[in-house]
């Protein structure tokens, strides 16, 4: 559907009196109305050919009011006074001698040790490509990479200005106490897109970091997809003899709306090249090792398992919390001093599986979402081992509405990592400069009336 297609199925209900007759008859006047043509999916080609697309009567700028509801002003202006000393001043960051990061051939980008090409793209949204990391031991430039490190906590490297420092006091082995200062620098470098798909929004950021993480990450935000009902309270309910509620397939955020429960979900075309495009997917289990009788006082201990997915069938993972797994992409023809292959990993997060049937149609049209993890493109059960492989992870969202996501909804987000695994010889982030007071200007406060 185009967005010509889409901004003339807006107007066709106008042109119907009977339509305009019932929108007048709920008091509206037509001009607050707007019909929005929303795709419904796809429900099996029985319905492929008839032409129902949902219409959601709705206020003009709003997805969020169905004609039965009454609208609530969530604009600023529109709360009562704010109490204010709860208000929190303005904060500013400066970075006095301009960006870090260049722009070459309005594509390539470098800041810190990365460079990468990035290009917005019609479909894809941002694409990200050439990925490299130059590793400041070897000199080398590489594609992918990473690391941590800790050092005492530096004012402006660790925090901001006006942060306040508190020692941490621990005890030592013989329980004196001894103060602790601990730092974990990082820089983070944010590649930015926003698309908003109708009522929602969706926030996409690339996070690049001197230690060579690379985190994609998905925010959510926006407009609820609401549908009207004629409840006002919960307690107006319908129950069954047993006294069951009727079910509504999601929560009653305002008098008449309804947050119907739905999923989200996001699929990442990662085309890693580690040390060059022939590279393996390892699947490495934690497995528990149980003693034998009399060998130790101990029960049992952890091993990883590490198994390398041969065929496409043996790359497709679903999560399981009870089977704990990294998933490693190794290049088995080259290994760090002390002979691990070189890689790095893809550390999920907080991520989502659809609960629907295999066979509803919803999920047959978005049957990548049957695994959050697969590796090349499927088709038939082919060869992965040491080849320039694909790995697509998905990342997803249940959302199961409540009254905060009314009328806006506050940001959700969730990401995973793509961390270096045995990739360097050592945390690449050592040799990162330290800011010191001189780098940065005092610049002082004044009272701002509100
Ligand atoms: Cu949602």
């Amino acid at each position: 559907m185009t967005v010509e297609e889409m901004s003339d199925a807006t107007w066709a209900p106008f042109s119907n009196t009977e339509f305009n007759r019932t929108i007048i008859s709920r008091g509206l006047n037509l001009t607050d109305v707007i019909c929005f043509p929303i795709s419904s999916g796809w429900y099996g080609n029985k319905e492929e050919t008839s032409s129902k697309s949902s219409k959601y009567p709705i206020r003009v700028g709003q997805y969020s009011y169905p004609v039965q509801t009454i609208p609530i002003d969530y604009r600023f202006a529109s709360f009562p006074t704010l109490d204010k000393t709860r208000i929190l001043n303005p904060i500013s960051m400066e970075q006095p001698r301009g960006p870090s990061f260049v722009i070459e051939d309005n594509h390539l980008v470098k800041w810190a040790n990365w460079e990468f090409h990035l290009k917005p793209d019609p479909r894809a949204g941002l694409i990200i490509s050439r990925v490299r990391f130059h590793d400041p031991d070897t000199q080398e430039t590489r594609e992918y990479g990473f690391g941590l490190q800790a050092m005492p906590l530096e004012p402006l490297n660790d925090c901001p200005r006006n942060a306040v420092y508190m020692d941490g006091i621990f005890a030592a082995a013989d329980g004196t106490p001894y103060p602790i200062r601990e730092v974990r620098p990082k820089l983070t470098l944010v590649v930015r897109m926003v698309a908003s798909v109708g009522n929602y929004d969706y926030i996409i950021d690339y996070e690049f970091e001197t230690d060579g993480l690379m985190r994609p990450k998905v925010g959510l935000s926006g407009i609820l997809m609401v549908k009207g009902t004629a409840y006002e309270n919960k307690n107006q309910v319908k129950k069954d003899k047993e006294g069951n509620e009727e079910e509504l397939y999601g929560t009653i955020l305002s008098e008449n709306v309804i947050g119907v429960i739905h999923d989200h979900y996001v699929t990442f075309y990662l085309d890693l090249d580690v040390d060059g495009p022939d590279n393996s997917f390892v699947k490495v289990n934690l497995k528990r090792q149980e003693t034998k009788p009399g060998e130790s006082p101990r029960k049992s201990y952890m091993k990883a398992v590490r198994n390398i997915a041969k065929t496409e069938k043996e790359g497709q993972i679903r999560l399981s919390l009870y089977d704990p797994s990294e998933f490693h992409v190794i290049n088995s023809g080259k290994t760090t001093r002390v002979g691990n292959p070189t890689g790095y990993k893809i550390v999920p997060r907080a991520t989502a599986a659809s609960l629907l049937d295999h066979d509803d149609p919803p999920q047959k049209r978005g049957a990548f979402t049957n695994n959050q993890i697969w590796v090349t493109p499927y088709n038939m059960d082919r060869y992965i081992e040491n080849k320039d492989i694909v790995v697509w992870y998905t990342l997803g969202f249940h959302h199961i509405p409540c009254q905060e996501d009314f009328p806006i909804m506050p940001t959700v987000s969730s990401s995973f990592d793509l961390k270096p695994t045995n990739f360097f010889e050592r945390n690449p982030i050592l040799q990162a400069c330290l800011y010191f007071e001189r780098d940065l200007p005092v610049c002082g406060t004044e009272s701002v009336s509100a």
